[in-house]
Order: structure tokens, then C-alpha cells, then sequence
């Protein structure tokens, strides 16, 4: 017979499973909302992403941050509980102990990896040796991969954990309610970083809807990019080029006297930020058909920043035909600051942010 110590209520398996619950749906909803965020940045050749709703990534991008903020009490107060069992002697009763104790070991430092490394993130602080995006893309199926498992081998231990009724459930509940509680105080004092009613209460995002020139945040600047000349130089033109009938050279006078559209439409940040805005400029179908480019045709986005990961986005036809999709001169009422992309900077519905390029110089059709 094992001798067990007496431990705290707070160690027992009814916590652990209601816990493990909990997180396996908030990891869940997470990895799903990951996925969009990953797929829409790397759609595969046989799918386009819809471009409507025209605040759908906002939404999922804005789970998925703030999910993955509020998942961090969730995740401490789990391995708080289930610590005694990770240092336990023997490590491993039979095979199969063996498999579901690999598992939890792959488990928990994945789980801390996709949390310290999302957090970073956000924090624009990158420390790490690795790309962000790969890393944590790949960790994100280790770490589903082993939750999968794990919660199929704990099905009965949880049901049954769940089921019994215990003889003092008060120091649970209390510690279950603290623990939510927490994770309730991260969602408030973040989400406003999206949720522009809850700005004034979000302490603790790194990036507020309101702060930035024309009240709209800067990721990357025209300083840092190289770009700001841009913004006044002259010679500066817009070419519609690959697979068109007619290539175009545009000056800022000639995308002007084109038909101009105003649209309220939201920047989302992959790292969980958005703010709407008000923009001003030409449809990106008007400039395809007065080149005569097909109505299915893809279209490569190209700035005139001349490094950067992000200098470059592709349209899918959903998105180039979109009449919300613009190329926008101005915004809120203003011609557009040179950190916001002046001259001329792209905005689509239902697109994440790091693919709004700013300082477009060329549209290639192919
Ligand atoms: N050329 C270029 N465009 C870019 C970027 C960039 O680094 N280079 N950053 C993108 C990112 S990550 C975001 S969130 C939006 C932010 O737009 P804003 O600075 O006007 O708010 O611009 C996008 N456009
Ligand atoms: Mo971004």
C-alpha cells in the first residue's frame, strides 16, 4: 500500500478535474481561434479567406489574446493543485502510467511555452532565438496533441471526481471562485485593448485603441521602416502592374480624381489590439478594372519599405473584389500620417493587421 500524506483539500482530484476542465475548453477555444489567426496569414492554395464579417478577425484574434490571458490563473492554480503528483515516488506505476506521465511532461512545459511566449509577444519584447509566429504555431498542435491525450486517459477519473460529492466542498468552491475571479480581473483590465467601451479599464494592455497620431496605434513607424520621406516626396507613384491589360502609373492627383470612398473600418492586431477608424480613398476592384486585371485575380500588395517581414500582403480575390476594400490617402477626416502609411496604405475588411500594408507603391496583379 502507497502511504499518502495528509494533504489539502486543494490537492485533491475533484479540484484538479474541475480545473483541468475548465482549461481543457478555454486551451481549446485558444487553439481554434490560433488556427484562423494562422490560417488567414497562410491560406492554403485552394481556400480564400471571406472577407466578411468585417470584424470577424477582431473577434477571434481578440478571444485568442485575451483567451490566452485569462487561461494563465487558470494554468498556475492547475499546477498548484496537481504538484505533489508531478514530484511523486515511484515516477510511474506500469506502461501505461508511463505514456500518460510522458504526456503531462510534454503537457506542462508546452502549456508555459505558448504563455510566456504569447505574452512576450504582446509585449513587442522578443528575447527569444526562435521566430515567434513558427514556434508558436507548432508548439500550439504539440501542446493540443497532448491535451487530446491526457483528457481521454483522465475521462473517468474526471467523471467520477466530478460526480462524487465531498464531505467539506467549501475550501474548493472558495479557491475556484478566486481563481475565475482573477481570470475575470485579466479579461476586464485587458480587453478594452479591442472593446473600446472598457479602454479606460485596461491597465494592463500593452496597447490602448486611442493612443498613436490620427488616435489610432503605430506597430511599426515610418522612422523605423525608412518610409517617412515618403510622405512628402512627389515623384512618389502608385503602379498597377503583372497581369493586366492596361498597367497603371498613378500620382496622388490621379487617385483623387478616381471615384473616392469613405469606410469605417477596424486595424486588428495580431497581438490582440484593434481600433476602428474612418478611411478615405480609392476601391482596390476600381484600380483592377481600369486595368483590365481578370475578376479572380490574386494581388500582391508591395511597400516601398524596403526591409520588414511585413512589407509585403497578397488579396485573395474575396478581398481585392470586396467594395470595402481600400487604398486609402486618408483617415478620420485627415490625409494619412506618414507612421500610418502616407501616401497611400491598404485597409480590407476582415484581414489581421499585420496584412494592412502601409506605404504601397506597387499592386501586382497575378
Ligand atoms: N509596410 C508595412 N505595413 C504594415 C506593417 C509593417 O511593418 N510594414 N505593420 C502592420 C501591422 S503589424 C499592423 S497592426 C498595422 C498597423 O497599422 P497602423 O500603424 O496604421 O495602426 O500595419 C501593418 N502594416
Ligand atoms: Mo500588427
Amino acid at each position: 500500500m502507497v502511504r499518502r500524506p495528509r494533504m489539502s483539500p486543494l490537492h485533491d482530484e475533484r479540484l484538479a478535474a474541475w480545473l483541468g476542465v475548465a482549461l481543457g475548453a478555454s486551451l481549446g477555444a485558444v487553439f481554434l481561434t490560433g488556427l484562423v489567426s494562422h490560417f488567414m496569414q497562410n491560406a492554403p492554395a485552394w481556400a480564400a479567406w471571406p472577407s466578411r464579417p468585417v470584424n470577424l478577425y477582431r473577434v477571434t484574434q481578440g478571444v485568442h489574446v485575451i483567451g490566452g490571458l485569462a487561461i494563465i490563473p487558470l494554468l498556475l492554480a492547475k499546477l498548484w493543485t496537481v504538484y505533489p503528483r508531478l514530484f511523486r515516488w515511484p515516477p510511474f506505476l506500469g506502461a501505461g502510467d508511463a505514456v500518460e506521465r510522458a504526456v503531462v511532461g510534454l503537457l506542462v512545459p508546452a502549456a508555459l511555452f505558448q504563455v510566456v511566449t504569447g505574452l512576450f509577444n504582446i509585449a513587442y519584447w522578443y528575447p527569444f532565438p526562435f521566430f515567434f509566429t513558427v514556434a508558436h504555431y507548432w508548439t500550439a498542435w504539440i501542446l493540443a496533441g497532448a491535451v487530446l491525450v491526457h483528457a481521454l486517459n483522465q475521462r473517468r477519473k474526471v467523471a467520477h471526481a466530478m460526480m462524487t460529492k465531498p464531505d467539506d466542498a467549501v475550501p474548493r468552491r472558495r479557491f475556484l471562485l478566486a481563481v475565475g475571479a482573477t481570470s475575470g480581473v485579466v479579461v476586464l483590465t485587458t480587453v478594452g485593448e479591442t472593446l473600446r467601451p472598457l479602454a479606460r479599464l485596461a491597465l494592463l494592455a500593452p496597447r490602448l485603441p486611442r493612443t498613436g497620431p490620427q488616435e489610432l496605434p503605430v506597430n511599426r513607424s515610418a522612422y523605423a521602416a525608412g518610409t517617412t520621406a515618403l510622405a512628402n516626396d512627389d515623384g512618389w507613384r502608385l503602379r498597377v502592374t503583372g497581369r493586366v491589360a492596361r498597367p497603371l502609373v498613378l500620382s496622388r492627383a490621379d487617385l483623387r480624381a478616381l471615384p473616392q470612398r469613405t469606410e469605417r473600418l477596424p486595424i486588428a492586431c495580431v497581438e490582440g489590439w484593434s481600433a476602428s477608424a474612418t478611411w478615405t480613398g480609392v476601391r482596390v476592384r476600381d484600380l483592377l478594372d481600369l486595368a483590365g486585371a481578370a475578376p479572380d485575380a490574386r494581388v500582391r500588395v508591395e511597400s516601398l519599405e524596403r526591409t520588414g517581414v511585413y512589407r509585403r500582403s497578397w488579396l485573395d480575390a474575396p478581398h481585392a473584389r470586396d467594395p470595402l476594400t481600400l487604398l486609402a490617402l486618408g483617415v478620420n477626416g485627415a490625409p494619412l500620417d506618414a507612421d500610418h502609411g502616407a501616401p497611400l496604405r491598404l485597409v480590407a475588411p476582415n484581414r489581421p493587421g499585420v496584412m494592412q500594408t502601409k506605404w504601397v507603391g506597387e499592386l501586382v496583379v497575378t
